[in-house]
């Protein structure tokens, strides 16, 4: 009988601490924490339809969307659980205006984790996979408490991102930077432990396969119409297929794994949103750290979204993410050379 059920989350990211001569075990303690917090909110999540979980909680968040209760208590879960570790200086999360500070009492950390608590639970009714989208900076101010500038660093600074993915099974995807590759792990139900499962993931250079809600057509600009109709052209060899979720986490984890781009371009359809829905901090840069050292790339159509330098806590960007020559073709319409 096989006794050995592989390499746990765990020992992997230990092997990546020895890896580090300067590592004091604060980030490893962060990771760990975190990897407890997505096992308590994919309990909840998968047994959402039976307990008294579904459903809305009757208000709106700061992103003006309806708040579920779900929602509600994969927020509080991360607050509470990372606020008390001692590694953190702040939490930034999706549902909250504001920072989060570390209450008085607990020891503050020199990390800041900003984080998108349960994206796509809007879906949570109808049983479709959504995730926890986690990005890890290190603080760079010399204030004792975290200040703003420590949390909008530019995407190439994060020192760890990825996402958890509460689907058919519940997975944890992460990198902790260049040279460290993309790892995925699947959580083996009755034993409660992430395994290695997706070892150094790899996009594919080209996919077959397009992501963006369509509905939005008439609201696009010229050249984003003249993209998507390029992805639909019988021409191309060989072809594409369209697939949408309307779950970032569950797009993006597919196109990671088969290749494609997925697409948030802006759109005039809401003027509150002039530069589409995602968000640039707990959205697309976590997202775009994984891509980029998975050898895909991550656009807003004019620059990598890695580079942006943010003004605002929850500032939205459009977003074009997946394969590189598909998101490189993309800026190529977004720029008018095509
Ligand atoms: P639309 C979910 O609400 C979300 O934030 C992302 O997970 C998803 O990609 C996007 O919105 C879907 O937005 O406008 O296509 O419904």
């Amino acid at each position: 009988m096989k006794t050995s059920i592989g390499m746990t989350v765990t020992e992997h990211i230990l092997e990546q601490e020895r890896e580090n001569p300067e590592a004091t075990g604060a980030f490893t303690s962060l990771l760990s924490e975190l990897i407890v917090v997505a096992k308590i909110i994919s309990r909840e999540v998968n047994k959402a339809g039976i307990a008294d979980i579904l459903g809305y909680v009757g208000r709106q968040n700061v992103q003006g969307e309806e708040v579920h209760k779900l929602d509600e208590f994969a927020n509080r879960t991360i607050i509470q659980r990372m606020g008390h570790l001692g590694q953190l200086c702040t939490i930034a999360s999706e549902e909250n205006a504001d920072l989060i500070k570390i209450p008085a009492k607990y020891p503050k950390g020199n990390y800041v984790l900003i984080c998108d608590p349960l994206d796509g639970s809007s879906n949570l009714d109808v049983n479709v996979s959504i995730g926890t989208i986690f990005s890890i900076h290190r603080k760079i101010s010399s204030d004792e408490d975290c200040i703003l500038g420590d949390v909008l660093q530019p995407g190439y600074k994060q020192v760890a991102a990825g996402y958890f993915i509460y689907g058919s099974s519940t997975m944890m995807v992460f990198t902790t930077g260049p040279g460290h590759g993309v790892h995925g792990f699947t959580l083996l139900p009755g034993v409660g432990e992430f395994l290695l499962s997706h070892e150094n993931i790899r996009i594919p250079e080209r996919g077959r396969i397009f992501s963006v809600n369509e509905s939005y057509y008439n609201y696009w600009s010229e050249n984003v119409r003249r993209l998507v109709d390029h992805f639909k052209s019988p021409d191309n060899k060989p072809a594409y297929t369209a697939r949408y979720i309307g779950s970032l986490v569950s797009d993006f984890h597919r196109n990671l794994l088969q290749g494609g781009i997925f697409m948030y371009p802006s759109d005039t359809k809401d003027p509150r949103k002039p530069h589409g829905k995602l968000r640039l901090m707990c959205e697309a840069n976590p997202m775009a750290f994984v891509v980029t050292e998975a050898g895909g790339y991550a656009s807003n159509g004019e620059k990598p979204i890695l580079e942006i330098e943010p003004e605002e806590l929850h500032q939205r960007v459009p977003l074009f993410i997946g394969s590189k020559e598909d998101v490189e073709l993309a800026e190529e319409y977004l720029q008018g050379k095509m």
